[in-house]
């Protein structure tokens, strides 16, 4: 494969309402993130994916989009955006901006239009459908619950939503949307972004009088067009957001010679620890065969004819080290065990803002706590169904989308530092022992190894190129793997246990490249492996 920038690349995510507020209204802003710009850079990072800061109605956090061209009024202007990509750019850091085109928001002009009427020219620009028996169309549901179908009384037809009812799903069948799209990518590309991270892409090849809605049949036709007439003439990464994808699929996104995606975000490992054919909600523990099974899959499957993202976290899903580290006894040393696993992999790493210093899940006692449209819609779902509000806020303990979103926290002064202001989403109490302040001041805190790691990555061609291989015969909690480039030959052992646990091979250490316990020499015959232990060696 030709190398690409973002082949080497460790990209950071922001989630801008929650990152750092610049002027005590409670909510993260551009100007926040420009005065952090020092610290990033100090952590190492290449991008910054910024999730939406469109103007939007804010129903589902800024993924309801009302004008893509201008920047909400709570996070600042057009002129600050402009800021922000200069500045980033003096530390080397690109801007990855958010392309959410699967749906806008039920207020942008196109929809205001749409809804005048059968013959209002907007009205093709979204998908509408007359009654069936005087019912919804068909089956199809809303990932936020309830029906994809909303009924709207002037014209007697009813309009596809995805998502929640704000957001109206646009048709890409219509040529003109397509072509819209393009134009609102060039306007940004021409601002000079770093690429995109394109929300639930694989949905909009749907087909909804057949129920398809992942993988339709035009999905790769459209990609493909997308990339002519956009981002293809540009040295910029692209991410798909494909919950749909298995490794074949991933190939067809980002098989360079197919000229669509630099690479996608696959959900298998995330889904481990869900019920089969259930929802996110239906917790089941994770079992670490599996694991160890489904990466290794991935690692393998792709080859040469497409690229891996890795990520354990971002602004949809729980905390990893309250999720499957150890937020209490083990909080360092299991945080660190899941970061040098992931970023030792072969692909892209991205690290969602605040998992750097092991921020935690926050606490909620009451729905009333509970923010997220998708969380708030499952639980009064789920009360109707007879289910207990005791298991309904376990399930949004372990999995709600508030535990990511939380401020950021920066040191110990009141709201994190965050804002001086009230802060829009309840600060985690945990914030005066974890924050940055506190890991900038200790070298072995959390926030170094994630640095170390994104160090070790620039200086080391065989963490992006070399050969995945995992090693079988461990015991179950010891995810082991090799790295192999030439002659070059790394080892990563990880116990993914609060338990002690050993690992034995008839490999020499001839180096070792990182731990997360002080040791100088390992021996690998016999080795006892300490609760969360995990350490890199070349062999
Ligand atoms: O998420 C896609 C999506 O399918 C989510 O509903 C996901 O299943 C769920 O959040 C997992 O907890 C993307 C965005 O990342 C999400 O923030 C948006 O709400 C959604 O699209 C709609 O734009
Ligand atoms: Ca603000």
């Amino acid at each position: 494969m030709d190398p690409r920038w973002w082949h080497t690349a460790v990209i950071y995510q922001i989630y801008p309402r929650s990152f750092q507020d610049s002027n005590g209204d409670g909510i993260g802003d551009i100007k926040g993130i420009i005065s952090r710009l020092d610290y990033l850079h100090t952590l190492g990072i290449n991008a910054i994916w910024l999730s939406p800061v469109y103007k939007s109605p804010n129903v589902d956090n800024g993924y309801d989009i009302s004008d893509y061209r201008d920047i909400m009024d709570e996070f600042g202007s057009i002129e600050d955006m402009d800021e922000l990509i200069s500045e980033a750019a003096k530390y080397d850091i690109k801007i990855i901006m958010d392309l959410v085109v699967n749906h806008t928001s039920d207020q942008h002009p196109w929809f205001i239009e749409a809804k005048k009427g059968k013959d209002n020219k907007y009205r093709d620009y979204y998908i509408w459908r007359n009654p069936v028996d005087g019912n919804v169309p068909n089956n199809l549901r809303s990932s936020f619950g309830g029906s994809a179908w909303e009924f709207d009384k002037y014209s007697g037809q009813y309009y596809l939503h995805l998502f929640s009812k704000h957001q109206p799903d646009l048709n890409w069948e219509n040529e003109k949307v397509r072509q819209e799209v393009w134009d609102l990518m060039n306007f940004w590309l021409e601002k000079g972004v770093g690429g995109f991270r394109m929300d639930v892409i694989d949905l909009i090849g749907k087909v909804p009088d057949e129920e398809i809605t992942s993988n339709g049949p035009k999905l790769h036709e459209y990609l493909q067009e997308m990339n002519r007439k956009t981002f293809g003439k540009y040295d910029v990464l692209t991410v798909g957001e494909t919950w749909g994808a298995t490794p074949d699929i991933a190939k067809l996104f980002s098989n360079p010679e197919r000229k669509e995606l630099s690479m996608v975000f696959q959900f298998e490992h995330i889904c481990l620890d869900q019920q089969e054919g259930m929802e996110k909600w239906d917790l089941k523990p994770l079992q670490i065969k599996e694991l160890k099974r489904v990466i290794a899959k991935w690692q393998t499957a792709l080859g040469k004819k497409g690229w891996n993202s890795l990520f354990w976290n971002n602004h949809d899903l729980p905390r990893i080290v309250s999720r499957w580290g150890n937020d209490k006894q083990y909080h360092s040393e299991s945080a660190k065990m899941l970061a040098i696993l992931l970023h030792m992999l072969r692909g892209t790493p991205y690290i969602y803002q605040g998992e750097e210093i092991g921020m935690t899940n926050y606490p909620i006692s009451s729905i009333e706590e509970v923010d997220d449209i998708e969380s708030r819609n499952m639980y009064y779902e789920r009360l109707a169904k007879g289910y207990s509000k005791r298991e309904i806020l376990e399930s949004i303990k372990a999995k709600g989308r508030d535990n990511a979103r939380t401020p950021m926290q920066w040191d110990d002064t009141e709201n994190a530092g965050f804002t001086k202001g009230t802060p829009w989403l309840h600060v985690n109490p945990n914030y005066h022992q974890i924050n940055v302040k506190k890991n900038l001041e200790n070298p072995n805190s959390i926030f170094y190894t994630y640095q170390q790691l994104i160090r070790v990555r620039k200086e080391n061609p065989i963490i992006t190129w070399g050969d995945f291989q995992l090693i079988e015969n461990t015991e179950e909690e010891v995810f082991a793997y090799y790295r192999k480039l030439g002659n070059e030959k790394w080892l990563i052992v990880a116990n993914f246990s609060e338990s002690e646990s050993v690992f034995s091979s008839e490999d020499v250490v001839k180096k070792v490249i990182m731990s997360n316990y002080k040791q100088n020499n390992i021996n690998l015959s016999n080795k006892r492996l300490k609760p969360y232990e995990a350490f890199v060696v070349r062999i």
